[in-house]
């Protein structure tokens, strides 16, 4: 026996052709998956064997890698808005990439994919195509994404417990800055799942997207694009939701013949108070807002392809019963170009190149409250006013030849800020103040990134990825740098030039049929956030400080370690994955308290952050299936010897599902253990205790012009408070729901 596997394996390496030429091995076949008609790479397409239960789902940028089989010789392509496509496996060339073009369909059912790494989520088909629904919701369904709850609207997203400047967060690869200086103005606040189509989600440094140095990963909100051919269409949805008595309606229409295609769709919502579990309703906790989309595209040639977007958003009123304020007004002007020039020569697959322009203002006031009866800052109205500019070039090269593929990405960016408030006293006699937060700052920074993966003949996909950046910044407003230089006397300038880099390997292989075994490592440097550096006097309502930045800051230092198995494939009766990660930070960048009311953000020596993440998906039968998500976050600052502050606690889900045409529906559990490991020196974190939560949800496709959703989130109206929800707003009751959707 062990001479015959020796055997084998000898053969194998010295004559690996003799054993290619008669198919007794199983091989590897590499290729990408492209739009037809745009030639825009398909992410999320499923490549599967005939016949052989062995599938797998295509990357971000269309590439697929699938293990083919003796005795199959055909590859089967599908994918939601697209006619399967098959090839033909009968001389095959082990050395090459095979190009596959599958051809669009109008799109009726327009579900958001949700995609993780490479790694498409099983997500609810429930609430995947309800675009009454505000993003967030979409997005819980990933294990190592969290939420932090400032009020109800707008939460922020956390992965594996890092947040704001250590999460990239972007709209269709542009990046936004929030201009309100107490956060409730996330990404999220300005983007509508009527617009969406995909959320990309990465977890972790060693990741997807070429130029995020940021250790926590990154968010990308893909926008809804029109499509070439498609002629006219639309769509308009309308939905209650009791728990907060919210109105929304949402209108689309979408146009294309052979060159040009658009797109408009407006959103509006309006909601008053959350009504939490067992409770009464929570005042001032309302929302008004409206938002317009509009994509135009334009393909005169065939490999070349111009897509225009603009996004507007404009808030009213919007309560945050948890902070000292409230949003009185916010509008974004979010406006984007986009070129893609597919095969520019043999090697080079695409060019995507993108400009882009984005602007935020935000007024925030205290009108509305009794400031007479608070304990901070009492007897004070303190209006406030922020705004951003946010302008960005960037262009990517795709390559690939055989086996090899490779990414290269140039990007700049800059960050322009500014943000003061006025501080009246309710006494008439006494003079109000006037005080800048963010003192005309900027940050300009040019960054290039690449990425590079080799399928080998024996099942390994080796990765490698380097990314560089600079950073220079400047603070203007002379009244901001009088007080910094005050501030730091010690320090030579107030305007540093910042350098990060991150660097990562990834070994993958595919140990059987239905295993395949990964880790990953990764160190690298993020630039501190303009707040970070420069904000002044800001109150951080997550542990009730006001927050000093501080110009001295270096940048932080990562260094991570994952190990990731995947099982079976959604062809599959059982799948999932599990996740291991460690990530051990430098210079770890938090406030230091300078006394009961003040911190000053300073670099804090260690803190070190574990986890894991799993997800389990059952095939009952032909139309139910059954999931659970599980994910787990541990986090210490070893410099103080004490917990991390606002780390999710112990979380995960189960469901069952039916699925079919007609009737689908869907019973869930969510649930969260207590979180008692909290920050009590250095912040003032309180504990929450652990909760279950039972969603019953339902979709029925009446005919093919008309779709129905309803459902009760929280059905038994448990009162809850969820770990991330910012002074510990509680958890919405029993929401029972309801929206019709119909095309046109
Ligand atoms: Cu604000």
């Amino acid at each position: 026996m062990k001479v015959l596997l020796l055997w084998v394996i000898s053969i194998h390496f010295v004559f690996p052709d003799i054993l290619q030429g008669i198919a007794i091995q199983d091989s590897v076949i590499t290729g990408r998956v492209l739009d037809e008609q745009t030639l825009d790479p398909v992410p999320g397409a499923h490549v599967y064997t005939e016949g052989m239960n062995n599938g797998t789902v295509t990357g971000e940028d269309g590439s697929f890698v699938i293990l083919f089989y003796h005795g199959s010789n055909r590859l089967v392509f599908s994918h939601i808005g697209f006619r399967n496509s098959i090839l033909e496996l009968t001389n095959i060339e082990f050395d090459s990439t095979y190009t596959v073009y599958l051809a669009p369909v109008p799109i009726r059912n327009d579900d958001i994919i949700i995609t993780a790494g490479r790694m498409n989520m099983r997500y609810s088909g429930i609430y995947s195509d309800t675009k009454t629904r505000a993003v967030e919701d979409h997005m819980r369904s990933v294990p190592g994404l969290d939420m932090v709850t400032r009020a109800n609207f707008a939460k922020d997203p956390v992965i594996r417990g890092l947040r704001d400047s250590r999460v990239d967060v972007m709209i269709d690869g542009m990046r936004l800055t929030p201009a309100c200086v107490d956060g409730m103005d996330p990404a999220t606040a300005y983007i509508e799942s009527d617009n969406l189509q995909a959320i990309e989600i990465n977890r972790g440094q060693e990741n997807q997207s070429l130029t995020s140095t940021a250790p926590g990963g990154s968010v990308n909100f893909a926008m809804a694009r029109p499509l070439l051919n498609s002629g006219l269409s639309g769509s308009a949805e309308t939905g209650y939701q009791a728990v907060s008595s919210q109105r929304s309606a949402a209108v689309s229409f979408m146009y294309g013949d052979e060159t040009w295609a658009f797109r408009l769709s407006g959103t509006y919502r309006n909601a008053g108070d959350l009504q939490p579990g067992n409770g009464p309703r929570i005042p001032g906790s309302g929302l008004e807002k409206g938002n317009v989309y509009t994509a135009i595209l334009y393909q005169p040639k065939e490999n070349h392809r111009f897509n225009l977007r603009y996004i507007g958003d404009f808030a009213g009123e919007i309560g945050y019963p948890m902070l000292l304020m409230d949003t009185r007004r916010a509008d974004a002007h979010i406006a984007g170009l986009e070129y893609y020039w597919a095969n520019p020569t043999n090697l080079i697959n695409s060019v995507t190149t993108n400009i882009y322009l984005n602007r935020v203002e935000h007024w925030m006031d205290d009108y509305g409250r009794d400031v007479g009866q608070r304990d901070v800052m009492r007897n004070m109205y303190m209006p406030m006013y922020g705004e951003t500019t946010t302008a960005g070039f960037s262009t990517e090269f795709g390559a690939s030849t055989g086996s090899h593929l490779m990414n290269l990405k140039f990007e700049a960016y800059s960050i322009s800020a500014f943000a003061d408030m006025l501080m009246e006293h309710t006494d008439p006699n006494i003079r109000d103040m006037y005080l800048v937060n963010v003192g005309d700052v900027s940050q300009r920074n040019g960054l290039m990134g690449t990425a590079y993966r080799y399928f080998t003949d024996n099942n390994w996909i080796l990765g490698v990825n380097a990314r560089a950046e600079i950073g220079f910044n400047r603070i203007r407003e002379a009244s901001a740098i009088a007080t910094y230089q005050a501030e730091y006397p010690g320090l030579s300038s107030l305007e540093p030039i910042d350098i990060g880099y991150s660097f990562g390997i990834s070994a993958e292989k595919r140990l059987t049929e239905k295993l395949s075994a990964s880790a990953r490592i990764s160190d690298g440097k993020r630039l501190p956030g303009h707040l970070e550096r420069y904000g002044y006097y800001i109150y951080q309502p997550l542990d009730g400080f006001f927050y000093y930045g501080n110009p001295g800051l270096r940048p932080e230092r990562s260094s991570q370690a994952e190990f990731f198995i995947t099982f079976g494939s959604e062809f599959s009766r059982v799948n999932g994955s599990t996740s291991v990660w460690y990530n051990r930070m430098e210079n770890y960048i938090a406030g230091k308290r300078m006394d009961s009311n003040f911190k000053r953000y300073e670099n804090m020596g260690m803190a070190t952050l574990t986890g894991f993440e799993a997800d389990l998906s059952v095939r009952l039968a032909s139309k139910w299936s059954s999931g659970a998500t599980f994910s787990f976050v541990y986090g210490n600052h070893n410099e103080l010897n004490e917990p991390l502050p606002m780390i999710p606690p112990l979380k995960g889900s189960v469901s069952i599902q039916r699925e079919s045409e007609i009737v689908s529906f869907e019973s869930r559990f969510r649930w969260a253990a207590a979180q008692k490991r909290v920050a009590e020196q250095n912040s003032h974190e309180t504990r929450t205790g652990g909760h279950t939560l039972w969603d019953v949800l339902a979709r029925v496709h009446l005919t093919d012009y008309l779709t129905l959703q309803f459902g009760a989130e929280n059905l038994l109206n448990t009162h809850y408070t969820d770990h991330l929800s910012v002074n510990s707003m509680p958890g919405a009751g029993r929401n029972i729901y309801g929206s019709i959707r119909v095309f046109f």
